[in-house]
């Protein structure tokens, strides 16, 4: 850091080349600064912009922010705080907001130092520079008592001077952006996803306002304000009701804390569904991995649920303790912690680490939950009988996996019929393509490397998981062969030693239908196998939608926009196909597009992705209609909008 300051300081006066030296490093590697120049990528232009608004927010300075998807994707964000100072910083003799645009901070948020996010009074200006790196221009308008002005750049070179434009109307700063189309594989930004982020944010500053408006389309100008005086109890409360349309058994529980260095917020609500969601936050970033924050709830969940619940006879002398599954079947929580070091580990930093939270956590819940849970005999009795039925399932799953592996153990392990197996038998060069439907498994078999890549094509009726519990899963007709074929177990005694293959490919077709086993086997894996997304071993193949052939040349394409592209390089005299379906592909095509690791996209799973779909499952496998379509066409298109 300090090497590209001195130059910033050492050069600059007309010498503006220098300051674009110091961007340089972003736009030769990107994905060191927004992780990647997919649509994750691009989206993440617009959280750096928002973020600095939100700090102002957070500082009490700002009660709202505009965020625009303006035609030509274009963005403009507009907040009603101090403004970005305009004075000369000392140091480097520049503007200060002139700094926060061309300056590298050290780090940035994927990997390096400082990586964390400040409470207030922090890092202000972080990602500016970066944004403005990657964006073919970008303006900036700072409104304060003294004035309005305005400063442009491009590709984060210096084009116009800040000048002093007139007097100020309001107060605040605005920042118009394009993102450059070179340096990015689309640079159409998708409104669902900023969406989601601009309401989780409002969420989580509670009072805020964010209003996001596209008017990409003027004959179809969609706008949005998002405003929750209730923060994260709103948040439980839109999770349950509004997202999943679940009916809950309580209204949502609240307890806060404050340290020295530290707020711990959580919020919690039950619901009549099996499934487990609880939402993490540390400094306003999501924690999909959770740590020591999630944790500490987590404990104190179950040891308050068992000292209280013995007390109070909710559980008999005779009862085994409720495990933390047990409490956490049906429960929706959001924990939000503020402190001012946060440390993020793991792979991809989505675990919080700092060990002093666990505590902090813990403390609250085994204190407050305890104390409502004496003074609410009503909301006890309810969340009592839900993870005593939980126990009494569990109980009876074990039953039936031990059963299964009684029955395993006799057959010696026989492998599904249907499976193709490949002749390794190492698992970390072993594959395993999950097919939907006879005729794509007949080509995949013909069409594989047979050394290392394994078939198991799918059949019989899907599952309803969200209706029925573990005991019912296993001894479904359509998992069992998954789970013979993996080998590995499910649940808790899941051992990974086992796995036969080290990647678990899900190959189905692009359409609705594909969606729905994507989902359907993503729910799954989350549910029974979550290890195998944590060690990332679980991938989305992505078969092309085109064939594009001009004279010797042939191009497989995945989408509408790379067509275009295509379209527009060659002109004319091209020849194109639309596949259907994977089942429509020969055994060679197969082969060529979706089989071949030369030439194959697939996409790793997140625990993000498979959280999100173990969401989607939910409202897909749901009693009520309504919604249910609703979520297919809305989230039709999560997996393909993630980067490959
Ligand atoms: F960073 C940025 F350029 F991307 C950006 C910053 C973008 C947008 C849309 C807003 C902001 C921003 C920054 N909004 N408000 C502020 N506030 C300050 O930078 C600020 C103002 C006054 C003082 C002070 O101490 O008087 C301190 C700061 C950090």
């Amino acid at each position: 850091m300090s090497e590209i300051e001195n130059k910033v300081e050492n050069n600059y006066g007309g010498e503006q080349i220098e300051v674009l030296e110091g961007l340089e490093p972003v736009r030769k590697r990107p994905g060191m600064y927004i992780g990647s120049t997919g649509p994750s990528g691009l989206h993440h232009l617009v959280y750096e912009i928002v973020d600095n608004s939100i700090d102002e927010a957070l500082a009490g300075y700002c009660d709202h922010i505009e965020v625009e998807i303006l035609p030509g994707n274009i963005i403009r964000v507009t907040d009603n705080g101090r403004g970005i100072p305009v004075g000369i910083q000392p140091k480097l003799g520049i503007p200060a907001v002139t700094v926060v645009f061309t300056v590298l901070h050290a780090g940035g948020k994927f990997g390096g130092e400082n990586s964390g996010y400040k409470v207030s009074g922090g890092l202000h200006g972080v990602g500016a520079s970066v944004v403005n790196a990657m964006s073919e221009w970008l303006k900036v308008t700072v409104s304060t008592d003294s004035g309005e002005y305005t400063q442009t750049y491009a590709r984060g070179v210096i084009t116009s001077d800040l000048v002093r434009t007139g007097d100020a109307k309001r107060r605040g700063t605005q920042v118009e952006f394009k993102a450059d189309d070179e340096m990015f594989e689309t640079t159409v930004y998708d409104y669902k996803t900023l969406e989601k982020r601009m309401r989780e944010q409002a969420f989580l500053n509670a009072g805020l306002r964010i209003t996001l408006t596209d008017s990409r389309d003027p004959e179809n100008i969609i706008s949005e304000s998002m405003h929750y005086e209730g923060g994260i109890k709103e948040y439980v409360e839109y999770e349950n009701r509004v997202v999943r349309d679940l009916t809950v058994l309580h209204p949502v529980i609240y307890f806060k804390t404050e340290g020295e260095n530290s707020v711990a917020e959580i919020a919690m609500q039950y619901n009549e569904s099996y499934n487990s969601n609880i939402i993490s936050f540390a400094n306003n970033i999501r924690t999909p991995e959770g740590g020591t924050h999630e944790d500490g709830f987590k404990q104190s969940l179950t040891m308050v649920m068992n000292s209280f619940g013995r007390e109070k006879k909710y559980l008999k002398d005779s009862d085994e303790n409720l495990t933390g599954n047990d409490v956490q079947e049906g429960l929706t929580a959001v924990i939000s912690v503020k402190l001012t070091e946060a440390e993020f580990e793991g792979q991809t930093k989505q675990k919080l680490g700092n060990p002093e939270i666990r505590r902090t956590v813990s403390a609250m819940i085994s204190e407050k939950l305890r104390s409502f849970l004496e003074e609410n005999p009503g909301v006890a009795k309810a969340i009592y009988e839900k993870a005593l039925s939980a126990q009494r399932a569990r109980e009876a799953a074990k039953k039936a996996r031990d059963m299964v592996r009684r029955k395993s153990a006799l057959e010696s392990a026989r492998m599904p019929g249907k499976l193709a197996d490949c002749s390794t038998k190492d698992p970390e060069e072993a594959e395993i393509y999950i097919v939907e439907g006879d005729s794509a498994g007949g080509s995949a078999k013909q069409g594989r490397d047979r050394r290392y890549q394994a078939i198991l094509p799918l059949w019989g009726k899907m599952l309803n998981v969200e209706k029925v519990r573990e005991d019912k899963v296993i001894g479904n007709e359509k998992m069992t062969p998954v789970i013979t074929a993996l080998g590995c177990g499910i649940g808790n005694t899941l051992d990974l030693d086992k796995l036969r293959y080290h990647k678990v490919v899900i190959m189905a077709d692009a359409d609705v239908d594909g969606q729905h086993i994507r989902t359907l086997l993503l729910t799954f894996f989350f549910r029974y196998m979550r290890p195998l997304i944590e060690n990332g071993y679980i991938y989305i193949a992505m078969p092309p939608l085109y064939k594009m052939t001009k004279g010797k040349q042939t191009e497989y394409v995945y989408n509408d926009a790379e067509r275009d592209k295509i379209i527009a390089r060659w002109g004319t005299g091209y020849k194109i196909r639309r596949y259907k379906g994977l089942g429509e592909m020969s055994k060679e095509q197969l082969w060529e597009t979706t089989l071949n690791p030369e030439n194959r996209r697939m996409m790793k799973v997140t625990m993000e992705d498979a959280n999100e779909a173990d969401k989607a499952f939910t409202v897909l496998m749901g009693d009520k209609v309504g919604p249910r379509r609703e979520f297919i066409e809305k989230n039709a298109k999560y997996v393909r909008n993630l980067d490959v």
